[in-house]
């Protein structure tokens, strides 16, 4: 459509970008000192074979109608015009809110969709729903921070205080003698932002800090979770292990006196309850360096040593989100900030505690002076909640009781769900239970740009357009520009925006005026940059009009320099600036969380044998982690995430030794597998892994050779087939994806090609 490059914005970049015959081409913001490969994605996505092209209905439910059924998952697809499409959800969404209401419904459509903040899928869902059927059952909290999320307002403060807000990387890089990164900082993670990321700074911000001497200390079981910029050094722990490595390292501090004991009196409540724990007071098992050696597999010489490192510098500790997306992940969370407070660093510039340093562009960042309008969601009549990754449990026991942050609830009884912008058969655990759940469903819905597994699943597929096919303003708190997203091309076979398919549904179901309060995009677009002129102009500030804003593409935004400011402001004057907790100081032992007498979450942070752990059946942990060629399941079809593959199978990467005694080559087919399922990887053998790991990223399209079978094979790489479905704990219910244990052999079995990107017939 176009002829001249025009300005767009994705989760990860912003850039100028050209349709020429069947490629884009994509040239990064001219701002952006680091911009990310993963714009090569955009390339082929356009026209790519794996887009929904029409409305299709799945033959058993357009035969046999709405009601729980096996064969999803299974079953062939019919095409219906957009009318047949419209007419048949809305009928169906007519039956369910009559018949059971918005408890029967599901909304929480989970996912990160496209950078756009008008048409962000998931707004657009709830917006409908509450407008349209009175509200739905919806979730809370995220695959990324499940436990996190909940436990530091317990314990400090609001996540985005600690996260976004945190230490800043300009702190950092004048500061920060000694930064303690569990879960590392690898780029590969930062160069994502969700609502878009102008520009990659981390590299430089690392390699300026290691030229001032910072040192770098990257606790992981991969080296490459640390980039060469921060000259640092790499600390491999057994997964799952850093909570008791950080009480070996405590025990330490306080048998040499190396413990700040007046900052802990001032600044925080239940440091002696913790001693007393680490002392083996209250069970006659002592959590000291010998004891801690055991679990970690480092010697107790090297945990004392190190202990004795950190004290009298300046140190930063942060903890990655991967460290709490597993079994008791509360617990490393909880004492890297214990370990920060023994230091007596919180406050202090370039120390103490931040969290999720460099998981994603938005963190150490500064937030913008005013923050861009979201769309606002109406209002949900009913409040019915799950914690997101609990999905499977709700569907398959409706009625049962279940514990979260002290509260005792039930799962509904969910008849139909809606999902636009989200890949659950990328995010969920155990995939097989989770076609299970999905099979229980009278109806699920699924707005996709492309046929991913969870179109696969769907009832009705509704063709959605890209975010390169329409108009939208892209913008993320943290970041200081604000773009103008313009189509680059016309929208694909007879796809329609979200916004536009719900338009039509609600007027179908009477409410068109409340859905779109008789905006079309471009007026939504208009009023948003208009709230936006308003909160500025309070503030002394003016910017363009919007003409002219579209015109140029890009504005910058005033920004605020509040990194640490809670923090800061706490240790200049904790009388007068409390933090958010129940006692006002930081809680190594939190009263509240005590009252809910969890087993698995009690009051101060403890070390907890996970249930996985590796055995003579299952000897490898598997370490399923964000991939480093896309974001999520995203563009898995494109350039960038493909280069990565071979012979378009995922790369699973193990020590050599551990290959050697499986008998496994660098490139052979391999196959991993536990009780849940068996998947399909091509290994690449790397001394960059500890021993008796092997790491398997997420987001290859999920390809089950039989997607029946109770144990499925995936022959593509999909890890979240292995993963299992529990809680992190009662206290946060958050997902436990990162890790699983598994056994590894070289496959033997028949291979047959990749067909996850071949649309179903
Ligand atoms: N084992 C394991 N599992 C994990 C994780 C892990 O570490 N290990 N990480 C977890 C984390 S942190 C997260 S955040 C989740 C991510 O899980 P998701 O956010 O569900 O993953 P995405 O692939 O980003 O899914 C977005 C989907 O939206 C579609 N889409 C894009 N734009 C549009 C649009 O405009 N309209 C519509 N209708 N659709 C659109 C894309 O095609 C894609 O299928 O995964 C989680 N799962
Ligand atoms: N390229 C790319 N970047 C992304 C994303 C993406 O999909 N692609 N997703 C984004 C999203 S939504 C989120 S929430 C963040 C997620 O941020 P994270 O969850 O922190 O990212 P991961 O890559 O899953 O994990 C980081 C590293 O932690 C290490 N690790 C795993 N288990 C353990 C453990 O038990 N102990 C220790 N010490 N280390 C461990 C792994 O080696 C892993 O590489 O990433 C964001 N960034
Ligand atoms: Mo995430």
């Amino acid at each position: 459509m176009t002829q001249k490059p025009v300005m767009h914005s994705a989760h990860w970049g912003a850039f100028h970008a050209q349709q020429q015959g069947d490629r884009l081409t994509i040239e990064p913001f001219k701002g952006d000192p680091d911009p990310s490969p993963l714009l090569q994605n955009f390339h082929t996505a356009l026209n790519h074979p794996a887009r929904v092209s029409r409305p299709m209905v799945r033959r058993g439910w357009l035969e046999n109608g709405p009601g729980a059924d096996d064969r999803r998952g299974n079953d062939e697809y019919v095409a219906v015009s957009w009318d047949e499409a419209y007419a048949l959800v809305t009928r169906e969404l007519q039956r369910v809110g009559d018949k059971y209401g918005p408890e029967g419904i599901f909304g929480g459509s989970y996912g990160w969709s496209s950078a756009g903040r008008f048409h962000h899928a998931q707004s657009q869902v709830h917006r409908f729903l509450n407008t349209t059927l009175g509200g739905y059952v919806r979730s809370v909290n995220s695959y990324s921070s499940g436990s996190a999320s909940v436990l530091l307002p317990h314990i400090v403060g609001d996540m985005n205080e600690i996260a976004r807000r945190g230490v800043s990387w300009e702190e950092i890089a004048q500061h920060s003698e000694i930064v303690v990164a569990f879960g590392g900082l690898a780029l590969k993670n930062s160069q994502v932002a969700s609502g878009g990321l102008s520009e990659h700074t981390e590299r430089g911000f690392m390699q300026q800090a290691a030229e001032r001497g910072t040192r770098f200390i990257s606790v992981s079981p991969l080296q490459s979770d640390l980039p060469e910029e921060a000259q640092g050094e790499w600390l491999a722990l057994r997964p799952g292990t850093d909570a008791a490595f950080i009480l070996g390292v405590l025990s330490v501090l306080i048998a040499e006196q190396l413990t700040d004991e007046a900052f802990l009196a001032r600044y925080t409540v239940g440091w002696p309850e913790m001693a007393a724990y680490i002392r083996g007071e209250e069970d006659g098992t002592p959590r000291d360096a010998a004891w801690a050696a055991e679990i970690c597999g480092v010697s107790a010489a090297f945990i004392s040593d190190f202990a004795r490192q950190l004290h009298g510098k300046r140190v930063l500790v942060t903890v990655a989100h991967a460290l709490q997306r597993a079994e008791n992940g509360e617990q490393p969370v909880w004492l890297g900030l214990v370990l920060a407070a023994a230091l007596g660093q919180p406050g202090l510039p370039g120390g103490g505690y931040t969290y999720a340093l460099g998981a994603l562009g938005h963190y150490g960042k500064h937030h913008n002076l005013v923050s861009f309008p979201a769309l606002p969601q109406g209002k949900n009549g009913i409040d019915r909640l799950i914690p997101v990754a609990r999905i499977s449990d709700m569907l398959l026991n409706p009625g049962k009781p279940f514990d979260y942050n002290g509260r005792r609830l039930t799962y509904p009884h969910i008849r139909l769900a809606y999902w636009a912008g989200g890949n659950p058969f990328h995010h969920h655990q155990d995939l097989a239970r989770l076609r299970q759940a999905f099979c229980q469903l009278d109806t699920l819905i699924v707005h996709e740009i492309a046929w991913t597994a969870s179109a696969r699943h769907a009832d009705i597929v509704l063709p959605a357009t890209m975010t390169l096919e329409r108009e939208d303003i892209g913008g993320a708190p943290t970041d200081r520009h604000l773009f103008a997203m313009q189509p680059v091309a016309q929208p694909f076979g007879e796809a329609k925006d979200d916004y536009a398919i719900f338009t039509e549904l609600a007027r179908r179901l009477g409410r068109e005026e409340a859905f779109t309060e008789g905006r079309d995009t471009r007026g939504w677009l208009q009023h948003h940059y208009a709230q936006l002129q308003q909160k500025l102009a309070a503030h002394q500030v003016e910017i363009p009009d919007f003409e002219k804003f579209w015109q140029q593409g890009v504005l910058e935004l005033p920004q605020l320099k509040d990194g640490g400011r809670m923090i800061n402001a706490f240790r200049a004057d904790p009388e007068a600036s409390p933090l958010p907790t129940p006692s006002g100081k930081i809680e190594i032992f939190s009263a509240t969380i005590a009252s809910f007498n969890y087993e698995n979450c009690p009051g101060h942070p403890v070390w907890r044998e996970p249930q996985q752990k590796p055995n003579s059946d299952h000897p490898f942990w598997l370490i399923a982690n964000q991939p480093a060629t896309r974001l999520h399941s995203q563009l898995d079809f494109g350039d960038y995430s493909l280069s990565g593959k071979r012979d378009g199978r995922e790369v699973c990467s193990l020590h050599p030794a551990d290959a050697a005694a499986s008998g496994i080559n660098d490139g052979d087919i391999i196959e991993l597998y536990n009780a849940r399922g068996h998947v399909l990887a091509s290994a690449r053998l790397t001394e960059t892994i500890m021993r008796g790991v092997v790491q398997l990223p997420t987001g290859a399209w999920y390809d089950p050779v039989d997607p029946t079978a109770l144990r499925p094979l995936c022959r593509h790489g999909n890890p979240n087939v292995l993963t299992l479905d529990i809680g992190t704990s009662s206290l946060a219910q958050g997902c436990s994806g990162q890790i699983t244990v598994v056994q590894v052999r070289k496959y033997r079995g028949e291979v047959t090609p990749v067909q996850a990107f071949i649309p179903p017939g």
